[in-house]
């Protein structure tokens, strides 16, 4: 017993360190199940969405609004979402006649005949003619509902198209790792406000970025210099970056990971740390890397960082 306890660690050691990130890891998030007979991740939401909602979570995610393409796999989902939230009573799938009334098709452009289709009875019926996405429910049944309805919903990632980012460790390949500070960062260029920024970073497992060092403003400097010349259009704040600190109501100013903000003046626009002003509770990155504040409805691009994180995971996989 002893000496197998210790062969598993040691596997898990050599993989980890030969096989770090791979796809025969079968790890994708930490918020995602494996489930082996399909080779696919899922997750429930449990906070609502409308559908076209949901296909943006998951697709931030990295990830897709699911559907099952086969019984087997509808069989194999059902019975892990029992285990998992057997109260959630339906989800939304990725399924909808939103392009052509009466004619469903998947979010990859199949027509649902070619996938797992078992309607409930009566179902599809169009209600008030209003309903175009489809619930796939606990029972196994499929019902077109109201794309604007609130759900629960389903996303996946097929073990298939699973790609990984080894210097940043996740699955997201956009992250770009800076040699200078040891962290991963992207720039967002479509502009949104804080709060949606804020969101964004973190269903991609990162943060927007905490900046309290003059090398990491310099670098950030330099990564957001193409974005600034190339004059990305839309109706915007140009020349600034959303950046991971905020004022919350009664609090003093902190960063997006609960700590104080850098008291280093000379990090600050024009030497000044933030002070006092209600219309101005967001933090933003000046294009040349000093930072300043904003109104938190102001849309920006912003700059979502990942701390490097070397504690693999997934490992568990090997001790079954
Ligand atoms: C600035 O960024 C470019 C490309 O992203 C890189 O090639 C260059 O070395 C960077 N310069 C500095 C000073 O970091
Ligand atoms: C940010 O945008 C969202 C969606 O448009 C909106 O609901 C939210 O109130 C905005 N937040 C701020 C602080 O303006
Ligand atoms: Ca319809
Ligand atoms: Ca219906």
């Amino acid at each position: 017993m002893f000496t197998k306890t210790l062969l598993v660690y040691f596997i898990v050691y050599i993989l980890s360190d030969f096989s770090y990130g791979q796809r025969d890891k079968k790890f994708f998030r930490t918020d995602y199940d494996y489930i082996e007979t399909t080779k696919g991740f899922y997750k429930i939401h449990t906070s609502e969405q409308t559908w076209a909602g949901a296909k943006r979570v998951c697709a931030l995610e990295g990830a897709s609004l699911f559907y099952a393409e086969n019984r087997a796999e509808a069989n194999a989902v059902i019975s892990w979402w029992k285990t998992v939230q057997p109260n959630v009573g339906w989800a939304f799938v990725g399924i909808s006649d939103i392009i052509t009334e009466g004619i469903f098709e998947t979010i990859d452009g199949k027509l649902v005949s070619e996938v797992y289709n078992q309607w409930q009875r009566g179902e599809p019926n169009d209600l008030h003619g209003d309903e175009d996405c489809v619930h796939l429910k606990l029972s196994g049944d499929l019902n077109d509902y109201r794309c604007d309805g609130e759900s629960y919903f389903i996303c996946k990632k097929s073990l298939a198209s699973l790609e990984w980012n080894d210097l940043c460790n996740m699955p997201q390949l956009g992250y770009t790792f800076s040699e200078d500070t040891g962290k991963c960062y992207k720039l967002h260029t479509t502009p949104l406000n804080w709060t949606e920024a804020d969101t964004v970073c973190r269903t991609e497992q990162s943060h927007l970025a905490v900046i309290n060092e003059k090398l990491e403003a310099d670098y950030l400097a330099n990564f957001t210099k193409s974005a600034s010349r190339r004059r990305i259009k839309g109706d915007y704040l140009k020349g600034i970056f959303h950046a991971g600190f905020q004022k919350k109501l009664y609090e003093d100013w902190q960063t997006v990971r609960g700590t104080p903000i850098s008291s280093d003046a000379s990090l600050w626009w024009d030497n000044h740390l933030p002070t006092e002003d209600q219309h101005k509770q967001c933090g933003s990155m000046f294009y040349t890397g000093s930072l300043n504040i904003v109104n938190c409805a102001t849309k920006s691009l912003f700059i979502c960082e990942r701390e490097v994180d070397t504690e693999t995971l997934g490992e568990e996989e090997y001790y079954e």
